[in-house]
Formats: C-alpha cells, sequence, structure tokens
C-alpha cells in the first residue's frame, strides 16, 4: 500500500517539516508499505495539490495536524475528498485531543489517537490483505461515529524503530534534525507533552540509547554533507549520565555544531560545560513570563528569576548563541506581569528571542482550566492559533492590551537586531530591519 503524507505549511514555514509521519514513513516502509510526502506551500491553490496528489496515486492520506495547521488542513482535505475518493487520516496532537471535532469537520475518514506507527500499520496491512479496514476495530484508530478507541502499548524499546525517513522532513543545507525521547519528564501546565504523557501514563516517557542516536548520526554524516544538528527534544539534558556518555561520543564521531531546547533547571554548569566542549552553539530557553508567580502558580514552572539571569549569563560566557523563549496573555496575567516579562528580557540581553501570544491547546490543564471558567470561546475550533493575538477572554487583559503588547515585544526585538550592528545605522537600514523581525516573529 502507498501512504501520501501531507505537510500542511503556514504563512511561515519552519525549516523542518512534521516529525511524527518521519517516524511512521520508516517503520512502515520496513514492514513492506510506501510512504510518500508532499508539502503543501502557504497559498498553494487546492488544484495544483489535487493533481499533485493524483499523479502520485497515494492508496490513502495521512495528515499531521497541530492547532495552527487545523483550519487550513480542514479546507484542504475538504477541497480534496470533493474531487478524489481516497481515505484520510488526521494523527499527531490535535486529533489525539480532540478527535471528535476533527472527524465532524468532514473530509477526515480516520483520527489516530497517540502513537502512530503501529495503528498505520495495522491500517495498511487491512487494506492490502482485506481490501478494507473490517469490523473490528484498530487500536488508537477512530472511524466516523466510533466511540473513542482502545490505546494500544506504546513502542517500548524505541531504540529498535527505524530512524526517522528523511525525505519526508524538507531538511537543506547540510542541517539535520534529531529527537532522542518520546515525551517529557516535566509538567508545564501549558504544554502539550503533558497531555500526552496523561494519556498514556509514564510508560509514555521513553529515551534512546546514547549509540542508537550517535549510530543515527553516523549514518547520516557517512552518507550526506552534515553542517549543523538541532536536536529538536523538549529538553534531554536531565539526565547528566546520559549527556556525559552523549557529550564524549558526540565529540569524537560527530564534531558538528548543535543547538538545543533545554530547560533553565537542568542546564547544570557542569552540563552546560560539557555540551560546550561537544560543539554546542546554540541554546533556546523557554522562559515564558518574567513573572514569578505566574511560572509558579500558572505554569507549574519553578525556576527564580536569579536562576534564570545566572544561566544566561554562564550560557552566553560560554561562547554559546542564546535564544529566550516568552508567552504573553497567559491566563491570570496583568499588564504587570508582561511589564515582568520585558524587564526580565532587558535584563537576560539574549542574542534574540521569540514571543507568542499563549493559545490553550487541547488535552492541557491550563486548556481544561480557561473551558471551566468561561475564557474560551465555544467555537475555539473555528478560529485561528496564530500566536499574535488571543483566543482568550481574560480576566485582566483586553484584546487590545494583548495587541499592544505584542507591538512592544516586536519593538524590543528590532532594538536588539540594531544593536546587532556595529556601525551607523540610516533609516533605509532600520526599516530593512524593522521589516525582518515583523517577517520572522514566529521563530518556532
Ligand atoms: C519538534 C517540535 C516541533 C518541530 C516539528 C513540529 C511537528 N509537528 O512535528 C517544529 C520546529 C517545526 C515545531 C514548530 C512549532 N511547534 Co512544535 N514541537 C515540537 C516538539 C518539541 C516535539 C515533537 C516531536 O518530537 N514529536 C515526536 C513524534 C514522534 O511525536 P508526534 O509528533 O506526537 O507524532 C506521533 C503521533 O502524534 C502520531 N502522529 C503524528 N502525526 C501523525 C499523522 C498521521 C497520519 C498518523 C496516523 C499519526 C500521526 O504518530 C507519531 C509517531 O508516533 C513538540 C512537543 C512534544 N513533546 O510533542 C512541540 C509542539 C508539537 N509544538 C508546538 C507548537 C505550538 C509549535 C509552534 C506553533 C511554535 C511556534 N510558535 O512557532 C510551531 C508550529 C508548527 C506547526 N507546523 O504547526 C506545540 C503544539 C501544540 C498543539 N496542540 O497544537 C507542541 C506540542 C509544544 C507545546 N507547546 O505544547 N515544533
Amino acid at each position: 500500500m502507498r501512504a501520501l503524507f501531507l505537510e500542511i505549511e503556514l504563512e511561515r514555514a519552519w525549516a523542518v517539516a512534521s516529525i511524527g509521519p518521519a517516524f511512521i514513513a520508516a517503520f512502515i516502509r520496513k514492514h513492506g508499505h510506501e510512504a510518500v510526502f508532499l508539502k503543501v506551500p502557504f497559498n498553494s491553490a487546492a488544484e495544483d495539490i489535487i493533481l499533485q496528489i493524483e499523479s502520485l496515486e497515494p492508496d490513502i492520506i495521512g495528515v499531521s495536524l497541530t492547532m495552527r495547521q487545523w483550519l487550513r488542513a480542514r479546507e484542504l482535505i475538504r477541497d480534496i475528498r470533493r474531487r478524489i475518493d481516497i481515505p484520510v487520516i488526521a494523527g499527531g496532537l490535535l486529533p489525539s485531543f480532540e478527535p471528535e471535532a476533527v472527524l465532524a469537520s468532514g473530509g477526515f475518514d480516520m483520527v489516530c489517537i497517540g502513537e502512530g506507527e503501529r495503528p498505520m500499520l495495522e491500517l495498511l496491512d487491512r487494506l492490502e490483505i482485506k481490501g478494507g479496514i473490517g469490523s473490528k476495530p484498530i487500536d488508537n484508530i477512530m472511524d466516523q461515529g466510533d466511540p473513542r478507541p482502545r490505546l494500544g502499548p506504546v513502542i517500548a524499546d524505541i531504540d529498535k524503530s527505524p530512524f526517522m525517513a528523511r525525505d519526508l522532513l524538507n531538511e537543506s543545507h547540510g542541517v539535520f534534525h534529531m529527537v532522542m525521547r518520546r515525551g517529557c519528564p516535566f509538567s508545564c501546565r501549558h504544554c502539550a507533552a503533558l497531555s500526552l504523557r496523561n494519556l498514556y501514563g509514564p510508560e509514555y516517557l521513553r529515551r534512546r540509547s546514547v549509540e542508537n542516536v550517535i549510530a543515527e548520526l553516523i549514518e547520516l554524516r557517512s552518507s550526506r554533507e552534515c553542517n549543523y544538528i538541532i536536536f529538536l527534544d523538549d529538553s534531554f539534558i536531565d539526565d547528566s549520565a546520559w549527556v556525559k556518555s552523549f557529550a564524549e561520543k558526540y565529540a569524537k564521531h560527530i564534531g558538528v555544531g548543535f543547538s538545543v531546547h533545554a530547560r533553565i533547571e537542568s542546564m547544570r554548569p557542569e552540563i552546560l560545560e560539557m555540551l560546550v566542549e561537544a560543539g554546542l552553539k546554540h541554546v533556546v530557553y523557554g522562559v515564558e513570563s518574567g513573572s514569578e508567580r505566574i511560572r509558579r502558580v500558572v505554569l507549574n514552572r519553578s525556576m527564580t528569576d536569579d536562576r534564570i539571569v545566572e544561566t544566561f549569563d554562564r550560557s552566553k560566557r560560554a561562547g554559546t548563541i542564546v535564544t529566550a523563549d516568552y508567552m504573553l496573555g497567559i491566563p491570570g496575567e496583568t499588564r504587570d506581569d508582561i511589564e515582568m516579562t520585558l524587564d526580565l528580557n532587558d535584563r537576560l540581553d539574549p542574542h534574540d528571542f521569540g514571543y507568542f501570544v499563549f493559545y490553550p491547546y487541547p488535552g492541557t490543564p491550563l486548556f481544561h482550566e480557561c473551558r471551566k471558567n468561561g475564557m474560551m470561546p465555544d467555537d475555539y475550533m473555528n478560529r485561528p492559533a496564530n500566536h499574535r493575538e488571543t483566543i482568550l477572554n481574560l480576566p485582566h487583559l483586553s484584546k487590545d492590551d494583548i495587541l499592544l503588547y505584542y507591538q512592544r515585544f516586536t519593538e524590543a526585538r528590532i532594538k536588539t537586531f540594531i544593536k546587532k550592528y556595529s556601525g551607523p545605522i540610516d533609516d533605509d537600514k532600520t526599516a530593512e530591519i524593522e521589516s525582518m523581525v515583523v517577517q520572522s516573529a514566529d521563530l518556532g
């Protein structure tokens, strides 16, 4: 059977496509099926996409969906289904936590809840052998009108899974992306990683062995030009024995520069030193808010301001580029809290920063809280999740407040960029910087 995975791009295309399908494609290929990939660029006409799909002759179409991709995907799949009669299955975070709404939207025949490798294989096997799905349910897969399905076990030993199918990742310039674990051990109340752990229980949390990760990288380096590695995991540096072994082997066998996402609390001095030694060039810290109250009470993040400042200083002194990520429009936040975030950013003086208007993702504790206390509109599945304007009715912040503060972050970022130029800056240069900052506001 041939599965076609569609990558729904938005006005901002990230350096890598959805990761889930790349794992699923490798898995089903190993078991004898075919996987093909089609990128759906922003603004592409449905008509063109339909022609391309027809020429690829798939037996099934798979789409990975986050909240942000949802509205565009919904329209496109409806258009496709008006013309082509091929089953469509959606998977990923949104279908896992809003399966009924995805199925009710028209166009999607099935959704996959949670991990997709085994359910997708079972589905393709049945389509091939029996010519249809049959009446016996498939674990994790929910059909139109079905109740939520039973979840099969997760893949216990992820070292046994094949490496990601990189032809589905849309990578370029010798920059490669890696995922080294499934799940995240921390419990931030806004993060979908917590929802996945809650869906399955603690067994969802798995880590690849250092040997397995290095083997994938060695294979990559031996077959292509490899200039830089981006480790995508939410955070992988919490286990110092693992990091020590990884850093030693990475330096010995791979050696190219790399970047990581890290938690402030986990970046202890000795960990930073080991990573820098191995080639760390860039670290992204999720600071989220400059208000300790918001971080602790609303987001369940316990780091102190001092700890954040110290970690930023140390990382910069170690020679890495440091990026901070912030959110604004968090439930319970006041204008003073957002001012504190802007002040903290001044103190941290990162090389760059990302700023996102808070969106409560289905499945997260904060989503349930926003629904319960009436902050979330009932028609949220029909509204965009663009991280530039708020979807919430917040008690202390109006929608205009959020727009103004978003603008303040944009101005602060323009200043950061201007500072990078050593010579005098004329009006033309300033205008160029402004447009660059506005266009790249979503750092992803
Ligand atoms: C790597 C990553 C990225 C990468 C790749 C994104 C991707 N969708 O794969 C990049 C850098 C592009 C990225 C960008 C962004 N990201 Co991001 N990212 C992650 C991160 C840290 C890890 C994902 C990962 O490694 N997955 C590993 C694979 C194996 O798991 P998986 O993706 O869940 O896939 C499995 C199943 O879901 C299922 N499945 C997935 N797709 C499909 C499709 C089919 C057909 C089937 C059958 C099954 C299936 O099977 C897969 C294999 O088991 C997650 C946090 C997390 N822990 O999930 C956030 C996360 C996915 N990102 C998030 C966000 C918000 C963003 C950005 C909006 C950030 C920004 N403001 O710019 C953008 C938006 C991207 C987009 N396209 O919409 C949110 C999404 C929340 C939501 N519910 O919508 C998450 C959950 C983090 C969070 N804050 O909670 N991100």
